[in-house]
């Protein structure tokens, strides 16, 4: 089983929630500083930002070996559109490790979201 802080369209009531059915959330949760959200359509793509004050909000969940490579085929880890890394998150959660999806293509164009993606 793996920990993921899910931020788009994979959080609850999210266009994405159906690779999620089965699998436990655990809370809603936030990273640290450091993590901001820009808008690539109808999902959004989580990058490290050093200025951000902020943090992304998020869900945390606990996911089988098969839900995480579902995900990742989701989300292009083997195309390089997203690379799930570890992360470690805000209070009160400070303990916790998770996976989570960075986004690795180019943001020119697109729109700053900021801390939230609405779903
Ligand atoms: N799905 C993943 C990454 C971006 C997206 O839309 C998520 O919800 O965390």
């Amino acid at each position: 089983m793996t920990k993921v802080f899910v931020y788009g369209t994979l959080k609850r009531g999210g266009r994405n929630q159906r690779f999620m059915a089965g699998q436990r959330f655990i809370t809603e949760a936030r990273t640290p500083a450091g993590f901001t959200l820009y808008s690539l359509g109808y999902y959004p793509g989580m990058i490290r930002d050093p200025h951000d004050t902020h943090g992304v909000t998020g869900e945390l969940w606990e996911v089988d070996d098969a839900c995480l490579a579902l995900l990742d085929e989701l989300e292009g880890v083997d195309e390089k559109l997203y690379e799930r890394v570890a992360i470690s998150l805000a209070a009160p959660f400070v303990a916790e490790r998770a996976q989570t999806y960075l986004y690795l293509c180019s943001l020119e164009g697109r729109a700053h979201l900021g801390a939230t993606f609405p779903v």
